[in-house]
């Protein structure tokens, strides 16, 4: 069966589809309508190693918002969903990624418990036509949903685009190694409650 999820979640102003493997390849099959926030989840999945298929359809006539907040939901609860019981698992890990001038810290730990620490510094409002604004929202979205402590810390940045893919990028990594197995584990829980 492996560690894979399929999730949709369908409302008045978003209808989504996502499915991930957290074994992948990094084969992604994305489409959001907004470019930017495709090519960040295809970067995503590429540097994750994780295959990823994310079809959305969204009110993109109001604005972004719904779309990528929605978004940030249903991989939050992917994630969450094909981790199972999380046994084995490393649970934490951090990535510096440097990007040009831009360098992005992001350290996560799968703790069950939902926080977002963000501190990203983005100077306009808009690359391409995503929304620079929602980058906390997605981010917030995805910690919450997928019950983890997400930190995003920028060391140094200027171009926008740098800095937000600098940040998808280090998530990945993050992500890829806190959801390693430690053959140490065997099938236990890093964790003294015993519960993650
Ligand atoms: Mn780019």
């Amino acid at each position: 069966m492996g560690r894979k999820a399929t999730v949709n979640r369908k409302t008045g102003e978003t209808d989504i589809m996502i499915e991930i493997d957290l074994d992948g390849s990094g084969k992604a099959e994305v489409d959001t309508g907004i470019g930017f926030f495709d090519h960040m989840l295809n970067s995503f999945a590429k540097h994750g190693f994780f295959d990823l298929k994310v079809k959305v359809k969204g009110d993109l006539y109001v604005d972004t918002h719904h779309t990528i907040e929605d978004t940030g939901i249903v991989l939050g609860k992917a994630i969450k969903e094909a981790l199972g019981d999380k046994a084995g698992i490393r649970r934490y890990a951090s990535f510096i990624m440097p990007m040009d001038e831009s360098l992005i810290l992001s350290a996560v730990d799968l703790s069950g418990r939902p926080y977002l620490s963000y501190d990203l510094t983005l100077n306009t409002m808009k690359v391409g036509e995503f929304d620079t604004q929602m980058v906390k929202e997605f981010f917030y979205a995805v910690s919450y949903a997928g019950e983890m402590n997400l930190h995003l810390k920028q060391i140094s940045g200027g171009n926008d685009h740098h800095i937000i893919e600098a940040a998808f990028k280090a998530f990945a990594n993050a992500l890829k190694e806190a959801t390693r197995p430690d053959e140490r584990l065997g099938d236990r829980l890093l964790s003294t409650k015993g519960t993650l």
